[in-house]
């Protein structure tokens, strides 16, 4: 069958076409005006940017490729006996637009396991890390590190033509896919676990893999949950910060492993990436104040303590869904089959009833409902996974899929190198004094 290489390379002259017509017919358009507003406030709703991958509903949530989370749970190919959709599918429909046959998605595991070694240099930098140093810095040193063996930074150095960068840009983001899991699994051995690293197994999937080097391997309902967690979380359209800072560095043509390991200090922090962590501290504080099975009161009263404290509730609200998150919602589902009767899974449910009314009451955030990591940790606590300040770094290796995806993209339709226009105040302010 035909790798995705092969297929890719078909699809970059038709999307030049595209993108061409695209332009010639709408380039002149406006969406809209520009507000002083959007300039203070984070710009949130500005359109500035390209991304094919995925775009986000602020009703309905993510879409990948046009498809729903239940509709590439669907249609994605699934591991022998499984049911939740393999991410080399997933990657292979945010690169493509096409949904791959389970040959190919096979190929595409076969292909990872081949490229999963990491350079010796950078488990000594792993293991150099001091105990005490988050799993989030570590991972994002050892990303960053693997540039050292970067095919485009060369290839540019040996003077590459524009046309072809997104040929070293595909196999260093393909490298660095496969070698995600090796770094997350020695730093949560060198953190938590005991025994050596396993070899990773060439014949199984990515999943399988990753929660092997965790010391999940036997454990075939984890194997799932990574399948679906690595599916969900990989990519949310471009504006987020992880997203975005991947994008802004490519577009310098620093190559995956510097734009990526950006990505990763920006998903560190605790209003995106860092929020799964900080939900399960959240809610172990809850416990301790409350008990094992409070009362509604009891839990309506630990979170207003937490607004008046001046904190925010981690896990709910966004900057621009508006409803429930649909990867909680698969989440939530996903809890409902495996572990419908796990008491931190049932207050989780508890509190999913009680926080929006009381985030509406204190009339702040625009959206009161949960988003992706009001629930992930859960999953993984249950399964015996509950060093929290690991969680970060699977969402880690999830997002690099949607990144890798796109510097693709980027590399082969020649975007060029992200520059937006800045203001002082003082400027602002002469600019609109007489309009
Ligand atoms: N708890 C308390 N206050 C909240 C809140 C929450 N969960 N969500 C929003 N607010 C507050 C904001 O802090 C802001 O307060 P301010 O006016 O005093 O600055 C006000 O409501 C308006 O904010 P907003 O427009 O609704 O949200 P935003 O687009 O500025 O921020 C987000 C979005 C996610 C940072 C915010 O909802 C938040 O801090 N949530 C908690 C952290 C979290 O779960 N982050 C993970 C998001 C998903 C991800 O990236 N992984």
């Amino acid at each position: 069958p035909q790798t995705l290489k092969e297929r890719f390379a078909e699809l970059i002259p038709l999307e030049h076409e595209n993108v061409k017509a695209i332009r010639k017919e709408h380039g002149h358009k406006a969406f809209g005006p520009v507000t002083v507003d959007q300039v203070y406030g984070g710009m949130r709703g500005l359109p500035a940017l390209l991304w094919d991958g995925s775009v986000l509903d602020a009703e309905e949530g993510i879409r990948f490729r046009g498809k729903t989370i239940p509709e590439c749970q669907e249609l994605l190919p699934k591991a022998p006996g499984g049911s939740e959709p393999l991410p080399e599918g997933l990657f292979w429909l945010l690169l493509t637009g096409e949904v791959p046959t389970v040959e190919q998605v096979q190929a595409l595991s076969a292909d990872w396991a081949a490229r999963a070694a990491l350079p010796s240099f950078v488990e000594e930098l792993i293991d150099a890390c001091p105990s005490t140093l988050h799993p989030m810095s570590q991972f994002s040193i050892a990303v960053t590190a693997l540039n050292h063996d970067s095919a485009f930074a060369k290839a540019y150095q040996d003077g590459v033509h524009k046309k072809e960068y997104w040929e070293p840009t595909f196999e260093d983001s393909m490298d660095l896919i496969a070698k995600l899991p090796n770094i997350a699994g020695r730093i949560y051995r060198n953190l938590f676990g005991s025994g050596k690293l396993p070899a990773i197994d060439p014949t199984k999937d990515y999943s399988y893999n990753l929660s092997n080097l965790l010391g999940f391997g036997d454990n075939q309902a984890f194997v799932e949950l990574m399948r679906l967690y690595i599916t969900i979380h990989s990519d949310h359209e471009g504006g987020n910060v992880s997203a975005h800072t991947g994008k802004l560095v490519g577009s310098a043509l620093s190559d995956p492993f510097l734009a990526f390991g950006a990505s990763l200090n920006g998903l560190a922090g605790p209003l995106h990436g860092l929020a799964n962590q900080e939900v399960l501290i959240w809610l172990q504080r809850m416990i301790k104040q409350v008990g094992e099975n409070p009362s509604d009161d009891a839990v309506k009263e630990y979170i207003w303590s937490t607004l008046k404290g001046g904190q925010v509730v981690p896990g709910y609200g966004h900057a621009v869904l508006r409803k429930t998150d649909p990867r909680y919602t698969a989440q939530r589902e996903f809890a409902l089959k495996h572990l419908p009767n796990d008491p931190l899974f049932k207050l989780v449910g508890q509190i999913y009833k009680l926080v929006p009314d009381i985030l509406l009451a204190a009339g702040k955030a625009k959206n009161p409902w949960p988003n992706v990591d009001a629930h992930s940790g859960v999953l993984l606590t249950y399964y015996g996974l509950d060093q929290m300040k690991f969680y970060t770094v699977l969402f880690g290796v999830s997002r690099a899929f949607g990144v890798a995806a796109q510097l693709i993209w980027d590399r082969a339709l020649g975007a060029p190198l992200e520059r937006p226009k800045s203001y002082s105040s003082e400027h602002l302010k002469k600019m609109f004094a007489n309009r």
